[in-house]
């Protein structure tokens, strides 16, 4: 084993600029050897924290040396250069090291990450905090504290089936209902801006648009689908659309016309079977500005809640109020710090433990948990 390694230290594959780290006794003395530098030669000890320009091979570099016996060398993104520079290295005996699996993952979401609230939620678990929560579950296992034991899981649980799915993917909220009640209007009034087409004539919009937002820092897509009626022609290609990207949502928000006398309201059961099991359905009752012609405290608002939030879109009245109740819904609370599993792995194995902890079967649990705590480390 080699007493020098050199590893890339940003995401692989490309981008604009790489970092190649070079650690150990020989990283200076081998990047002396190679970097030619644009100024005055590179001094003969470390100046730790300086910059100098040059070239390593063909290709413009900067070279710093971070402390005493690592330096870092930045170099243009692309997978070839950023492969050439580090074998510069592995030919002069340095050892090539690669971040672990699920370490090198975390790298790759924290770039994906679509918002500074779950960046910041990513940056906390690559400091440890998925895999101490861990370890703590498994010591308190061990001492037999199995009710602290149990609390802590349910909590990594559920926040794992939330928050740990959606780092990267956004929650997906689709805007259903009849034609003409104004989806697509209350779809720009959540996105703040026009995107999808707003027309007096029912059965305008025919492919389902998405927009990304930000709601209190949480990362969602909006969907508008076409109106759910009988249709034919192009129409019924736009319905058939909405009716597919139902599989995917995690909120269905029925649109109902408080203006309209007759207003249709969801048929659950039918709802239910075109949607996956944890998708929540929620009624929001649309064209408050106008003539209100129902009660919307007298209709379901959602399979355990009375009554329909009045919100318009013309006017943006009750908008505010529909994010916070779409947050609330779907968001449990995450504080910072908080431990959440960040990868599909860890999130599967933090999952399979609930049914083993029903079934009493704790050493199974144990089990999965120093697996999920392997595979954090
Ligand atoms: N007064 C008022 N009019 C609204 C409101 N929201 C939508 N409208 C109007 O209602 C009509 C239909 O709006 P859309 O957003 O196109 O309705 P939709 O549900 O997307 O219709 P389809 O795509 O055809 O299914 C348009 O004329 C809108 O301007 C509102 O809150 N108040
Ligand atoms: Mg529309």
């Amino acid at each position: 084993m080699s007493d020098t390694a050199v590893s890339l230290l940003t995401a692989p594959g490309t981008g604009a600029i790489a970092t190649v780290e070079v650690r150990g006794p020989r990283a200076y003395p081998l990047a002396r050897e190679l970097f030619r530098p644009a100024g005055k030669p590179l001094p003969e000890a470390p100046e730790v924290s300086r910059f100098y320009f040059g070239t390593l091979g063909a290709d413009e570099v900067v070279l710093a040396a971070t402390d005493a016996d690592a330096v870092e060398v930045h170099c243009h993104g692309g997978r070839r250069v950023v492969r050439w520079v580090i074998e510069q290295f592995t030919s002069r005996g340095a050892e090539e090291r690669t971040p672990d699996p699920e370490g090198a993952r975390a790298f790759e979401l924290l770039q994906r990450a679509p918002t500074l609230r779950t960046a910041s939620i990513l940056l906390d678990q690559l400091n440890g905090a998925f895999a101490n929560e861990v370890r703590r579950a498994l010591s308190l296992l061990l001492g037999a504290d199995f009710a602290s034991a149990g609390e802590l899981l349910q909590r990594l649980v559920r926040l794992s089936y939330s928050v740990g799915w959606h780092l990267v993917e956004p929650w997906k909220v689709i805007i259903a209902g009849p034609p003409n009640v104004g989806k697509s209007a209350l779809l720009n009034a959540l996105a703040g801006y026009q995107r999808s087409v707003v027309s007096e004539t029912p059965g305008t919009t025919r492919d389902a648009v998405r927009v990304r937002v930000a709601f209190d820092g949480w990362p969602f897509e909006l969907i508008d689908t076409a109106g759910l009626r009988t249709a034919q022609g192009l129409e019924a290609e736009g319905i058939e659309l909405g009716v597919r990207t139902h599989a995917e949502a995690d909120l269905l928000l029925w649109v109902l016309d408080l203006s309209d006398p007759a207003p249709v309201q969801p048929d659950l059961r039918d709802l239910r079977n075109a949607l996956p099991e944890w998708c929540l359905i929620h009624t929001v009752a649309n064209k408050r500005d106008r003539e209100w012609k129902w009660d919307p405290k007298l209709i379901r608002g959602s399979e355990n809640r009375q009554g329909a939030l009045p919100v318009s879109a013309a006017t943006g009245e009750g908008i505010g109020e529909l994010v916070r109740t779409v947050v609330d819904y779907l968001i449990p609370e995450c504080p910072p710090g908080a431990a959440v599993p960040y990868t599909d792995r860890l999130v599967r194995l933090v999952c399979e433990t609930r049914q083993y902890w029903n079934a009493g079967r704790r050493d199974d649990v144990v089990r999965l948990l120093r697996e999920a705590l392997a595979a954090a480390e």
